[in-house]
């Protein structure tokens, strides 16, 4: 049985930044949707018990059944990507990387401005709902893509995992920000701790994904 992560702040703590209502619909409804049905899914597979989520999403090809296949990768998708977000919020955020990510930054980017630029921008212009994801690869150099739906770069099978994820699904910013996406875009940057992504990247960087990582 998987479970949502345990926020660490209250649903009003995010604000002005991420409304409260959002906040409560997001977590409570469609991240915890996802990990029912994920549950639900993996009932189905009893090979796959036990295993980690990022085990599971590396390897969806192993699922045989194409509906289950897809129930696996979407929910899957959107329980993991989630835990990731909100892990990675903070009303308490650093503002800033510092130490090897701060380095890394630098040395593939050019400066963390560049970096949230490129962010900001594949958010941006993310058609339709979907993500926008710093990863780090086998070698621990670090790649900004984009997915749709509750695809994440796990899934593409090389190697990469995911240490910040932003949201742009309309449920994560339409109450308060309604179409201007770009202003949550920005607001995020005020909320996301740096803290926990310099902890994502340190257990990531070896390139182990879900057990190996353990
Ligand atoms: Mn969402």
């Amino acid at each position: 049985m998987y479970k949502q992560i345990q926020l660490s702040y209250d649903f009003n703590a995010l604000e002005p930044y991420i409304d409260e209502l959002t906040m409560i619909t997001h977590y409570s409804k469609h991240h915890a949707a996802y990990t029912n049905n994920l549950n639900a899914s993996l009932e189905k597979l009893p090979a796959f018990a036990g295993n980690s989520i990022e085990d599971i999403l590396s390897n969806l090809q192993v699922i045989e059944d194409e509906a289950l296949r897809t129930a696996v990768r979407n929910n899957g998708g959107g329980f993991y990507n989630h835990n990731l977000y909100f892990g990675i919020l903070s009303p308490n955020a650093k503002k800033a990387p510092s130490g090897e990510l701060a380095d890394k930054i630098n040395a593939d980017f050019g400066s963390l401005d560049a970096l949230k630029d490129r962010l900001s921008a594949l958010a941006a212009g993310r058609f339709g709902s979907g993500w926008a994801w710093l990863s780090v690869d086998r070698e621990g150099k670090l790649h900004a893509s984009s997915s749709p739906n509750q695809d994440n770069p796990m899934m593409e099978g090389n190697g990469h995992i995911p240490i910040l994820g932003i949201d742009v699904w309309e449920h994560a910013y339409y109450l308060k920000y309604k179409n201007l996406r770009a202003d949550y875009i920005k607001a995020f940057w005020e909320v996301l701790d740096w803290s926990a992504v310099e902890k994502l990247y340190e257990s990531a960087k070896g390139g182990c994904i879900g057990s190996c990582s353990l």
